[in-house]
């Protein structure tokens, strides 16, 4: 058994989908071909990567093109070995640009019903706050998922992180807990600490995603022991986005070792280089990951699920 709890829909629209249906929806591409669109995937930073994250959303506009493009990644993911997966979407990525909400939601809920239905896995969707967007549009976009009534079981934090504290965000959390949801953020992948912190504090954040600069606190890894709250980290992302310098030397065994209870995810598999599976298998031939370490990580990743 295994579980995914840090993947961005959006982040598995592949290459090839993006011009299936562009074709589809008539949406003109600033790229001749899959392999100029390829040659745009190396990033410097976290917005490097967003820019084109978000350009390529384009494409997305009926509830058929969400069903798609969320079949295709739980199909994928079965594959990998995965039972459970929660992955985030961002609503306000796709309302900011003329599509229904009703559209999204719907779309992405036809996908989960077959995902269970066709590949045997158990999906769940979390709409994710875009943080560099106003805190305003977040309100009232979660307000939209209410009346819709969606079968959200969270509500998460994504975006660019540096200078979007999590404390923006203190009372549309607050909602979302009172109406029995899930709470979860990322931190402290390119911010700091006290973000971190402020996920845990102000959020009420019951996982972290990402986490990784939690090592340079060393109070707050004891907090995050203590209380294990789980840290859903993505070591393939964390290298394409230079977080870290290689895989070699990700932070992930000490991270074991310090008795956090930490999570391997995908994050934007069409982006990264690899599914959950590749990112396991990178981690046993380039960083040494044992077996029992590799079992741990799937324990835990069971433990942290919201199943
Ligand atoms: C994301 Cl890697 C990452 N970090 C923050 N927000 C995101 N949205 C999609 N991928
Ligand atoms: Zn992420």
């Amino acid at each position: 058994m295994l579980a995914e709890l840090h993947v961005h829909i959006e982040g598995t629209l592949e290459p090839e989908l993006i011009f299936a249906l562009a074709e589809r929806n008539r949406v003109s591409l600033p790229y001749a071909d899959l392999d100029e669109l390829r040659s745009r995937y190396e990033f410097t930073d976290l917005q490097s990567f967003l820019d084109l994250y978000y350009a390529n959303m384009q494409v997305l506009r009926t509830a058929e093109d969400f069903t798609d493009l969320a079949k295709a990644y739980l199909r994928r993911a079965a594959q990998a070995g995965v039972t459970r997966a929660e992955f985030f979407f961002d609503p306000q990525a796709h309302t900011s640009r003329g599509v229904p909400l009703a559209e999204v939601v719907e779309g992405l809920a036809e996908a989960v019903a077959a995902g269970r239905r066709e590949f045997g896995v158990d999906a769940a969707m979390i709409a994710s706050v875009v943080r560099d967007r106003p805190v305003h549009e977040a309100e009232e976009v979660f307000g939209e998922l209410l009346r819709l009534s969606a079968p959200i079981i969270g509500l998460g934090l994504d975006s660019a992180e540096v200078g979007y504290p999590p404390s923006l965000f203190e009372d549309v959390f607050a909602r979302a807990r009172a109406e029995g949801l899930h709470a979860v953020a990322h931190a402290g992948e390119e911010g700091p600490p006290e973000y971190v912190w402020q996920a845990l504090d102000l959020l009420g954040a019951e996982r972290i995603d990402h986490g990784i600069r939690s090592l340079e606190d060393p109070l707050l890894v004891a907090r995050l022991v203590d209380e294990q709250i789980p840290l859903t980290v993505c070591p393939l992302s964390n290298v394409r986005l230079r977080v870290v310098d290689s895989l070699e030397r990700h932070p992930l065994p000490r991270m074991l070792e310090a008795g956090l209870l930490v999570t391997v995810n995908s994050d934007d598999p069409a982006y990264f280089g690899g599914y959950v599976d590749d990112t396991f298998a990178a981690l046993r031939d380039r960083l040494g990951l044992t077996d029992a370490q590799r079992e741990t990580l799937a324990r835990n990743s069971i433990a942290a699920s919201f199943g």
